[in-house]
């Protein structure tokens, strides 16, 4: 079975407004092939200029909006946070929930994250589930513990079935922003861990998922890695800054 591909672009707090119209004029000349789907995720303020701008300019229907991140409640005094209702509005499709970054700068634990996972699902959006080991867990053999534990907290959250839902992204901590890219036997090898760790709780599910790899992928070593077995796309950084190094990664997808 073809399982569907996804290239998502995530600014981290980078981007402007020049670079969102940019982005839309340089993936709407993309032809995408009809397995491949393309998420932006800029910042906050950006997210509802992209959804004018698209709507003003029009869109490849494969291509959607995406946020970085989501606070778990619905509403309240959490000043400085943005809820999923407001994201709704923006006409976000998908959420990157627990990327590397918000683990380990903002402290988000797994308990938070599948939290979060859930409030994504509950709204009917996509979360982007990112997990990953540091250097030093690889180091010491503890990727695969590591992986199964950040996983288990959103199974026992939502249960297997919901995953049905969720785009996974794994992403080697070591590998993100630094220049150093897992190989692509490395990362495959990772990715059907994941894959036969989720196959315990239901084959069926655990083979629809689709598996991003992330962490320093370019327009020179996507082609490669996106071509293991069970790497179904990217959550890309850096490079999805640059509108025509992305328009390459989609295209390689
Ligand atoms: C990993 C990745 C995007 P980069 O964080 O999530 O960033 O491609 O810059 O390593």
């Amino acid at each position: 079975m073809k399982r569907r591909s996804i290239v998502a672009a995530n600014w981290k707090m980078n981007g402007n407004l020049s670079l969102i119209n940019d982005m839309i004029t340089g993936l709407n000349a993309v032809h995408l092939t009809e397995n491949v789907d393309v998420v932006v995720c800029p910042s906050f303020p950006y997210l509802a200029s992209f959804t004018a701008i698209a709507q003003r300019e029009g869109l490849q229907k494969s291509i959607h909006l995406g946020s970085q991140n989501v606070n778990e409640h619905q509403s309240g005094a959490f000043t400085g946070e943005i809820s999923i209702d407001m994201l709704k509005e923006c006409s976000v499709q998908y959420v990157i929930v627990g990327h590397s970054e918000r683990r380990d700068i903002y402290k988000e634990s797994s308990k938070l994250v599948a939290d979060k996972v859930a409030c994504v699902l509950d709204a009917g959006l996509t979360p982007i589930l990112c997990i990953g080991e540091s250097e030093a867990e690889r180091e010491t053999e503890q990727t695969n513990l590591v992986l199964s534990a950040q996983l288990q907290s959103v199974i026992d959250k939502i249960g297997i079935e919901k995953f049905d839902d969720v785009v996974i992204a794994y992403e080697p901590v070591w590998a993100i922003g630094t220049g150093k890219t897992a190989s692509p036997e490395m990362a495959q090898e990772t990715h059907q861990f994941i894959r036969e760790f989720l196959a315990l709780s239901n084959a069926e599910i655990a083979n629809k998922v689709p598996l991003l790899y992330g962490g320093s992928v370019n327009a020179s070593n996507c082609e490669t890695l996106f071509a293991q077995p069970d790497i179904d796309g990217g959550l890309i950084g850096g490079a999805s800054l640059k509108v025509d190094e992305f328009k390459v990664i989609c295209s390689a997808a």
